[in-house]
Protein backbone atom coordinates (compact mmCIF):
# COMPACT_ATOMS: atom_id res chain seq x y z
CA UNK A 1 0.00 0.00 0.00
CA UNK A 2 1.26 3.68 -0.68
CA UNK A 3 2.64 5.73 1.69
CA UNK A 4 2.61 9.50 2.47
CA UNK A 5 5.89 9.97 4.37
CA UNK A 6 6.53 13.24 6.42
CA UNK A 7 9.81 14.40 8.18
CA UNK A 8 8.70 16.38 11.61
CA UNK A 9 11.54 17.42 13.90
CA UNK A 10 12.33 14.90 16.41
CA UNK A 11 12.76 17.32 19.69
CA UNK A 12 12.72 21.00 19.43
CA UNK A 13 10.60 23.94 18.76
CA UNK A 14 8.38 22.72 16.17
CA UNK A 15 8.39 18.83 17.56
CA UNK A 16 5.35 19.37 19.50
CA UNK A 17 2.78 21.57 17.30
CA UNK A 18 3.95 19.38 14.16
CA UNK A 19 2.51 16.16 15.98
CA UNK A 20 -0.30 18.09 17.67
CA UNK A 21 -1.40 18.97 14.03
CA UNK A 22 -1.45 15.84 12.62
CA UNK A 23 -3.42 14.44 16.20
CA UNK A 24 -5.95 17.21 15.50
CA UNK A 25 -6.36 15.91 11.55
CA UNK A 26 -7.56 12.52 13.05
CA UNK A 27 -4.56 10.75 12.65
CA UNK A 28 -3.27 8.04 15.39
CA UNK A 29 0.40 6.77 15.91
CA UNK A 30 2.19 4.74 18.85
CA UNK A 31 4.15 5.96 21.26
CA UNK A 32 6.85 7.47 18.95
CA UNK A 33 9.74 8.27 21.80
CA UNK A 34 12.33 5.46 21.39
CA UNK A 35 11.97 5.75 17.66
CA UNK A 36 12.49 7.39 15.01
CA UNK A 37 10.52 6.54 12.33
CA UNK A 38 6.61 5.07 12.90
CA UNK A 39 4.08 4.52 11.18
CA UNK A 40 0.04 6.16 11.57
CA UNK A 41 -2.34 3.47 12.45
CA UNK A 42 -5.48 4.92 11.07
CA UNK A 43 -3.96 6.93 7.91
CA UNK A 44 -1.38 5.97 5.22
CA UNK A 45 1.05 7.94 6.71
CA UNK A 46 5.03 7.28 8.10
CA UNK A 47 6.31 9.75 10.00
CA UNK A 48 10.57 10.31 10.26
CA UNK A 49 11.53 12.12 13.18
CA UNK A 50 14.99 14.24 12.22
CA UNK A 51 17.07 17.29 13.08
CA UNK A 52 15.03 20.11 11.45
CA UNK A 53 18.08 21.24 9.49
CA UNK A 54 17.96 18.09 7.71
CA UNK A 55 14.44 17.96 6.79
CA UNK A 56 15.00 20.28 3.39
CA UNK A 57 17.64 17.54 1.95
CA UNK A 58 15.56 14.22 2.84
CA UNK A 59 12.72 16.34 1.34
CA UNK A 60 14.68 17.18 -1.72
CA UNK A 61 16.08 13.88 -2.08
CA UNK A 62 12.67 12.24 -1.70
CA UNK A 63 13.92 10.18 1.07
CA UNK A 64 10.78 11.42 2.70
CA UNK A 65 7.72 13.20 0.09
CA UNK A 66 6.76 16.24 3.30
CA UNK A 67 8.48 17.97 6.28
CA UNK A 68 7.26 20.32 8.85
CA UNK A 69 10.09 22.81 9.16
CA UNK A 70 10.52 26.93 9.62
CA UNK A 71 10.21 28.95 6.70
CA UNK A 72 13.66 30.27 7.76
CA UNK A 73 15.21 27.14 7.21
CA UNK A 74 13.84 26.88 3.52
CA UNK A 75 15.17 30.19 2.70
CA UNK A 76 18.29 29.53 3.96
CA UNK A 77 18.91 26.18 2.53
CA UNK A 78 17.14 26.96 -0.95
CA UNK A 79 16.73 23.60 -2.19
CA UNK A 80 14.50 22.73 -4.80
CA UNK A 81 11.53 21.78 -2.41
CA UNK A 82 7.98 23.98 -3.17
CA UNK A 83 6.62 25.63 0.22
CA UNK A 84 2.77 23.75 0.13
CA UNK A 85 1.26 25.55 3.13
CA UNK A 86 1.91 27.84 5.89
CA UNK A 87 0.82 26.45 9.16
CA UNK A 88 0.26 29.66 11.92
CA UNK A 89 2.99 28.09 14.72
CA UNK A 90 6.36 29.05 15.60
CA UNK A 91 6.38 32.28 14.58
CA UNK A 92 9.11 34.80 14.74
CA UNK A 93 11.33 37.00 12.85
CA UNK A 94 14.74 37.05 11.85
CA UNK A 95 16.12 40.47 12.71
CA UNK A 96 19.32 42.42 12.79
CA UNK A 97 20.35 43.12 16.83
CA UNK A 98 23.18 45.62 17.96
CA UNK A 99 24.31 46.46 21.55
CA UNK A 100 22.48 49.04 23.64
CA UNK A 101 24.93 51.41 23.30
CA UNK A 102 25.32 51.26 19.49
CA UNK A 103 23.56 54.27 17.64
CA UNK A 104 22.26 52.44 14.17
CA UNK A 105 19.95 54.65 12.91
CA UNK A 106 19.33 53.01 8.86
CA UNK A 107 20.99 50.12 7.58
CA UNK A 108 24.17 51.94 6.15
CA UNK A 109 25.21 51.45 9.73
CA UNK A 110 26.24 47.71 9.10
CA UNK A 111 28.73 48.96 5.86
CA UNK A 112 32.21 46.82 7.27
CA UNK A 113 30.96 45.57 10.63
CA UNK A 114 31.02 41.87 11.30
CA UNK A 115 27.68 40.09 11.63
CA UNK A 116 27.36 36.76 13.57
CA UNK A 117 24.77 34.49 12.42
CA UNK A 118 23.11 31.32 11.86
CA UNK A 119 21.44 32.29 8.48
CA UNK A 120 24.58 33.60 6.54
CA UNK A 121 22.59 33.25 2.81
CA UNK A 122 19.48 34.89 3.76
CA UNK A 123 21.37 37.66 5.24
CA UNK A 124 23.83 38.27 2.28
CA UNK A 125 20.65 38.37 -0.17
CA UNK A 126 19.28 40.81 2.40
CA UNK A 127 22.15 43.31 2.25
CA UNK A 128 22.97 42.43 -1.50
CA UNK A 129 19.73 44.88 -2.36
CA UNK A 130 20.89 47.20 0.18
CA UNK A 131 24.10 47.50 -2.41
CA UNK A 132 27.13 46.46 0.04
CA UNK A 133 27.39 43.14 2.02
CA UNK A 134 29.08 43.57 5.49
CA UNK A 135 31.10 40.37 6.94
CA UNK A 136 29.51 37.59 7.74
CA UNK A 137 30.43 35.02 10.27
CA UNK A 138 28.68 31.97 10.53
CA UNK A 139 27.82 30.20 14.05
CA UNK A 140 25.69 27.89 14.75
CA UNK A 141 24.28 28.38 18.09
CA UNK A 142 24.39 31.13 21.07
CA UNK A 143 24.81 34.02 18.75
CA UNK A 144 23.29 36.63 20.98
CA UNK A 145 26.83 36.56 23.00
CA UNK A 146 29.05 37.47 19.94
CA UNK A 147 29.00 41.06 20.40
CA UNK A 148 29.79 40.56 24.39
CA UNK A 149 32.39 38.34 23.72
CA UNK A 150 34.01 40.37 20.66
CA UNK A 151 33.14 37.83 17.86
CA UNK A 152 30.96 40.21 15.82
CA UNK A 153 29.80 43.68 16.14
CA UNK A 154 26.14 42.58 15.55
CA UNK A 155 24.03 39.80 15.16
CA UNK A 156 21.05 38.78 13.02
CA UNK A 157 18.91 35.94 14.80
CA UNK A 158 15.68 34.74 15.20
CA UNK A 159 13.60 36.72 17.85
CA UNK A 160 10.03 35.94 19.15
CA UNK A 161 9.51 37.24 22.95
CA UNK A 162 12.51 39.28 22.18
CA UNK A 163 13.55 38.15 25.80
CA UNK A 164 17.07 37.29 24.98
CA UNK A 165 18.26 39.87 23.10
CA UNK A 166 16.88 41.62 26.13
CA UNK A 167 18.81 39.14 28.64
CA UNK A 168 21.82 40.22 26.36
CA UNK A 169 22.26 44.06 26.32
CA UNK A 170 20.93 43.84 22.38
CA UNK A 171 18.61 45.68 20.88
CA UNK A 172 16.75 44.87 17.54
CA UNK A 173 17.05 47.45 14.80
CA UNK A 174 16.05 45.76 11.87
CA UNK A 175 13.97 43.15 10.12
CA UNK A 176 14.95 40.56 7.82
CA UNK A 177 12.09 38.09 7.52
CA UNK A 178 9.13 37.15 9.49
CA UNK A 179 9.33 33.43 9.66
CA UNK A 180 6.70 30.46 10.70
CA UNK A 181 5.98 26.76 10.67
CA UNK A 182 5.52 25.11 6.82
CA UNK A 183 4.76 22.26 5.15
CA UNK A 184 7.06 21.51 2.56
CA UNK A 185 7.13 18.74 -0.52
CA UNK A 186 9.16 17.19 -2.68
CA UNK A 187 8.11 18.72 -6.10
CA UNK A 188 7.85 15.93 -8.26
CA UNK A 189 5.40 13.08 -6.18
CA UNK A 190 3.90 10.44 -7.69
CA UNK A 191 0.16 10.57 -8.41
CA UNK A 192 -0.68 7.85 -5.78
CA UNK A 193 1.25 9.79 -2.96
CA UNK A 194 0.00 13.10 -3.95
CA UNK A 195 -3.81 11.95 -3.27
CA UNK A 196 -2.76 11.26 0.14
CA UNK A 197 -1.36 14.65 0.58
CA UNK A 198 -4.49 16.32 -0.96
CA UNK A 199 -6.38 14.38 2.14
CA UNK A 200 -4.19 15.17 4.45
CA UNK A 201 -3.99 19.40 3.37
CA UNK A 202 -7.70 19.23 3.36
CA UNK A 203 -7.58 17.84 6.82
CA UNK A 204 -4.83 20.19 8.00
CA UNK A 205 -7.02 23.11 6.62
CA UNK A 206 -9.83 22.24 8.18
CA UNK A 207 -7.84 22.34 11.83
CA UNK A 208 -5.97 25.63 11.02
CA UNK A 209 -9.95 27.10 9.60
CA UNK A 210 -11.31 26.38 13.45
CA UNK A 211 -8.27 27.72 15.23
CA UNK A 212 -8.53 30.78 12.95
CA UNK A 213 -12.18 31.01 14.01
CA UNK A 214 -14.77 31.43 16.89
CA UNK A 215 -18.58 29.98 16.60
CA UNK A 216 -20.39 33.47 18.82
CA UNK A 217 -23.93 33.19 20.03
CA UNK A 218 -25.57 36.05 21.36
CA UNK A 219 -28.89 37.83 22.12
CA UNK A 220 -29.60 40.67 20.46
CA UNK A 221 -32.68 43.24 20.29
CA UNK A 222 -34.84 42.78 17.25
CA UNK A 223 -34.89 46.33 16.32
CA UNK A 224 -31.41 46.36 16.37
CA UNK A 225 -30.85 42.85 13.56
CA UNK A 226 -29.51 45.26 10.61
CA UNK A 227 -26.88 46.74 12.54
CA UNK A 228 -25.63 43.35 14.51
CA UNK A 229 -26.14 41.57 11.20
CA UNK A 230 -23.64 44.16 9.52
CA UNK A 231 -20.88 43.93 12.40
CA UNK A 232 -20.81 40.27 12.33
CA UNK A 233 -18.35 39.45 9.58
CA UNK A 234 -19.18 35.38 9.26
CA UNK A 235 -18.28 33.43 6.56
CA UNK A 236 -22.01 33.54 5.64
CA UNK A 237 -24.74 35.33 6.44
CA UNK A 238 -25.32 34.76 10.21
CA UNK A 239 -28.03 32.51 11.73
CA UNK A 240 -31.06 34.77 13.34
CA UNK A 241 -33.80 32.58 15.34
CA UNK A 242 -36.61 34.07 17.40
CA UNK A 243 -36.58 34.54 21.06
CA UNK A 244 -39.77 33.65 23.16
CA UNK A 245 -39.70 37.58 23.92
CA UNK A 246 -40.79 39.22 20.30
CA UNK A 247 -38.18 42.14 21.43
CA UNK A 248 -34.79 40.08 20.94
CA UNK A 249 -33.59 37.43 18.93
CA UNK A 250 -30.71 34.79 19.10
CA UNK A 251 -27.96 35.31 16.64
CA UNK A 252 -25.42 32.69 16.09
CA UNK A 253 -22.05 33.48 13.46
CA UNK A 254 -18.36 32.90 13.10
CA UNK A 255 -16.41 35.48 13.91
CA UNK A 256 -12.68 34.62 13.33
CA UNK A 257 -10.00 35.12 15.78
CA UNK A 258 -8.22 38.64 14.93
CA UNK A 259 -11.65 40.52 14.19
CA UNK A 260 -12.96 39.29 17.24
CA UNK A 261 -12.69 41.86 20.18
CA UNK A 262 -13.31 44.40 17.98
CA UNK A 263 -16.41 42.97 16.70
CA UNK A 264 -17.29 42.41 20.36
CA UNK A 265 -17.07 46.13 21.04
CA UNK A 266 -19.78 47.07 17.91
CA UNK A 267 -21.73 44.33 19.15
CA UNK A 268 -22.27 45.61 22.54
CA UNK A 269 -22.86 49.01 21.47
CA UNK A 270 -26.11 47.93 19.40
CA UNK A 271 -27.12 46.13 22.50
CA UNK A 272 -25.77 42.43 22.60
CA UNK A 273 -26.03 40.71 25.65
CA UNK A 274 -25.19 37.24 26.87
CA UNK A 275 -22.70 36.72 24.61
CA UNK A 276 -21.01 32.89 24.32
CA UNK A 277 -18.21 32.85 22.36
CA UNK A 278 -17.38 28.68 21.38
CA UNK A 279 -14.33 27.37 20.09
CA UNK A 280 -14.68 25.37 17.20
CA UNK A 281 -13.31 21.68 16.48
CA UNK A 282 -12.91 21.14 12.96
CA UNK A 283 -14.14 23.74 9.98
CA UNK A 284 -15.16 22.02 6.51
CA UNK A 285 -15.87 25.32 4.22
O1 LIG B 1 18.01 20.18 17.05
P1 LIG B 1 17.46 20.82 15.84
O2 LIG B 1 18.50 21.21 14.83
O3 LIG B 1 16.32 20.01 15.24
O4 LIG B 1 16.75 22.18 16.36
P2 LIG B 1 17.26 23.68 16.37
O5 LIG B 1 17.89 23.95 17.68
O6 LIG B 1 18.01 24.03 15.13
O7 LIG B 1 15.89 24.46 16.23
P3 LIG B 1 14.84 25.01 17.30
O8 LIG B 1 14.04 23.87 17.84
O9 LIG B 1 15.47 25.96 18.27
O10 LIG B 1 13.93 25.89 16.31
C1 LIG B 1 13.24 25.32 15.26
C2 LIG B 1 12.49 26.40 14.50
O11 LIG B 1 11.60 27.08 15.40
C3 LIG B 1 13.34 27.52 13.95
O12 LIG B 1 13.97 27.17 12.72
C4 LIG B 1 12.30 28.62 13.74
O13 LIG B 1 11.61 28.42 12.52
C5 LIG B 1 11.31 28.37 14.87
N1 LIG B 1 11.43 29.37 15.97
C6 LIG B 1 10.39 30.14 16.42
C7 LIG B 1 12.51 29.70 16.68
C8 LIG B 1 12.14 30.69 17.59
N2 LIG B 1 10.82 30.95 17.41
C9 LIG B 1 13.12 31.22 18.52
N3 LIG B 1 12.78 32.11 19.31
N4 LIG B 1 13.78 29.22 16.67
C10 LIG B 1 14.67 29.71 17.55
N5 LIG B 1 14.41 30.69 18.47
C11 LIG B 1 15.52 31.09 19.38
C12 LIG B 1 16.41 32.18 18.84
O14 LIG B 1 17.42 31.63 18.01
C13 LIG B 1 16.97 32.80 20.11
O15 LIG B 1 18.03 32.05 20.62
O16 LIG B 1 15.00 31.58 20.61
C14 LIG B 1 15.80 32.68 21.04
C15 LIG B 1 14.99 33.95 20.98
O17 LIG B 1 13.71 33.78 21.56
P4 LIG B 1 13.05 34.99 22.38
O18 LIG B 1 11.67 34.50 22.74
O19 LIG B 1 13.89 35.23 23.61
O20 LIG B 1 13.00 36.20 21.48
ZN1 LIG C 1 18.46 22.87 13.68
Amino acid sequence: MNKLKIAIQKSGRLSEKSLELLRECGINFPDFKSKLKNSATNFPLEILFLRDDDIPKYVEQNIVDIGIIGENEVLEQDKNINVIKKLGFAKCRLSLAVTNDSSCEDLSYFKGKKIATSYPNILAKFFEKEGFVPEITEISGSVEIAPSIGLADAIADLVSSGGTLLHNGLKEVFEVLKSEAVMVSNPNLKPEVLEILEKLLFRIQAVLNSRENKYILLNAPTKSLPDIIKALPGIKSPTVLPLADPEWSSIHSVVRESDFWEVIDELKKYGAEGILVIPIEKMVL
